[in-house]
């Protein structure tokens, strides 16, 4: 199968032209002005964008998390993500602690394969680094799963302390992996979420009063030290605050490159949203919404390089799942749905309304993710031989976000009735077209798994 798209405007990370781009099997094989080739379908692109596939680095997808499920599996999951422009997506494995990594692994493999419709690898959150785990460090890496997830909150199941984050630190260093990590300070927001509990708050906006900026940063901080002690490869998963980003831009200052994300939400929505009473429980997720100040301070990361991608960290949850918490925000299930409007609502807040360049919208949306986790140039470009993931996109047609209209298995939506200028009109993933005009032309089980290269990780 060829496809010809003809007369679009070619944007990557670091060019913008008008040109044809030529599409043979899973593979783009030719990018020029007037390509005299055969094609087994025509595209007419004049008036669009063509961009490279998203690169959603962060979702949780069929979850076990706070005593439930995220909503979306990897079939609704990766389907909606195609619907937005997001070719690929990053999961986290979560190790059960007593268990193995590979346990875990299969568990994760065993949901998503033969499900998912758009391509997608794995982080590894690991929750119990000890000896008998350590030397699976080398064998996850040569299953293609390079990158190391780590908490530093939810005491018990998931967060671990210093002592086990400087092993594992050290271990992933040695077998040439990097580190990620949800850096906010566990033992002081469980402090406060008691506190706030004993004195009868017990709404949603005493989750966000429960992870103050200094939570954040603090443990970012922390992080980003422990990190350069050891010399692995760091990267701070959903960044939303100005405390945290100055401790990144501090670590700069002795040469070491903390690599950071943040996340659509945390740039378009503020913590007014949790003075709703019970209905700000749509927004609760970890670490909170912030304010205005820390939006502006966000979007200057991300011009400033700071920030290298925009993630959701999807992890949806149905109403009836957010109700266990009605009484108590603490067992509000932590997350919102996001990954089919990332792409959409980062180019009409972001390039739309003047706030970056429509090369960084490919680079955070797409490009850095690749390149940060192993999997540049075959994804996150649009170049001779990489795979043909590519967005055709309409710069100017508006529409209007909802839950009744969009295709994540969620029954709200975090952005109801916000509109948005720009909007995905056709997604090829290797060279097929899954989307076009609102219709998915792919099956589930078309999503493959990627095995991701040793990551060197920075950029
Ligand atoms: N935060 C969330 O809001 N959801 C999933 C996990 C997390 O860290
Ligand atoms: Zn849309
Ligand atoms: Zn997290
Ligand atoms: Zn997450």
């Amino acid at each position: 199968m060829s496809t010809l798209i003809k007369n679009g405007r070619i944007v990557t990370a670091d060019s913008d032209f008008t040109a044809d781009l030529f599409i043979e099997g899973e593979t783009i094989s030719q990018i020029g002005k007037n390509l005299n080739v055969t094609a087994d379908e025509v595209i007419d692109a004049t008036g669009l964008m063509v961009f490279p596939g998203g690169i959603d680095p962060h979702v949780h997808l069929s979850m076990p998390f706070m005593g439930t499920f995220s909503s979306d599996d990897y079939t609704t999951g990766t389907r909606a993500a195609l619907f937005g422009g997001t070719t690929t997506v990053i999961d986290f494995i979560l190790q059960t602690q007593g268990k193995s990594l590979r346990h875990a692994f299969e568990e994760w493999s065993g949901r998503a394969n033969g499900n998912a419709v758009g391509d997608y690898s794995f982080h590894m959150a690991v929750t119990d680094f000890n000896e008998t785990t350590k030397p699976e460090i080398k064998e996850m890496i040569e299953e293609g799963i390079t990158s190391f997830k780590t908490f530093m909150a939810y005491k018990g199941a998931l967060m671990v302390d210093d002592r086990m984050m400087v092993a594992l630190m050290e271990e992933v260093k040695k077998q040439g992996g990097m580190v990620t990590t949800h850096a906010t300070n566990g033992d002081m927001i469980d402090y406060l979420v008691a506190k706030n509990l004993k004195a009868g708050n017990t709404a949603p906006l005493y989750h966000y009063l429960s992870q103050p900026e200094v939570t954040e940063a603090e443990a970012s901080n922390r992080f980003a030290d422990m990190a350069n002690y050891t010399g692995v490869p760091a990267y701070i998963v959903h960044l939303t605050c100005e405390g945290a980003l100055n401790h990144v831009r501090d670590a700069g200052k002795r040469n070491q490159k903390v690599m950071a994300e943040t996340c659509i939400q945390y740039l378009t929505l503020d913590a007014s949203l949790y003075e709703k009473n019970f209905e700000g429980a749509k927004w609760v997720m970890s670490p909170p919404l912030r304010e205005k100040k820390d939006q502006a301070a966000l979007w200057a990361g991300i011009n400033a390089g700071l920030l290298q991608v925009v993630a959701t960290d999807h992890c949806p949850f149905f109403w009836e799942q957010k109700k266990m918490g009605e009484h108590d925000f603490s067992k509000i299930p932590n997350g919102a749905p996001g990954i089919e409007h990332r792409v959409e609502l980062l180019f009409s807040e972001g390039v739309t309304k003047g706030r970056i360049s429509l090369n960084k919208f490919v680079e955070v949306m797409s490009t850095n993710a690749a390149k940060i986790f192993g999997m540049f140039p075959q994804k996150g470009c649009l170049a001779i031989g990489s795979d043909a993931d590519i967005l055709l996109f309409d710069p100017n047609e508006k529409h209007t976000i909802s839950a009744q209209t969009h295709h994540m298995n969620c029954d709200y939506s975090a952005y109801e009735g916000w509109e948005v200028t720009g909007k995905t009109k056709t997604v090829f993933l290797r060279g097929k077209k899954v989307i076009a005009e609102n219709e998915l032309l792919a099956e589930k089980g078309y999503g493959k798994f990627l095995k991701r290269n040793q990551v060197n990780g920075v950029i």
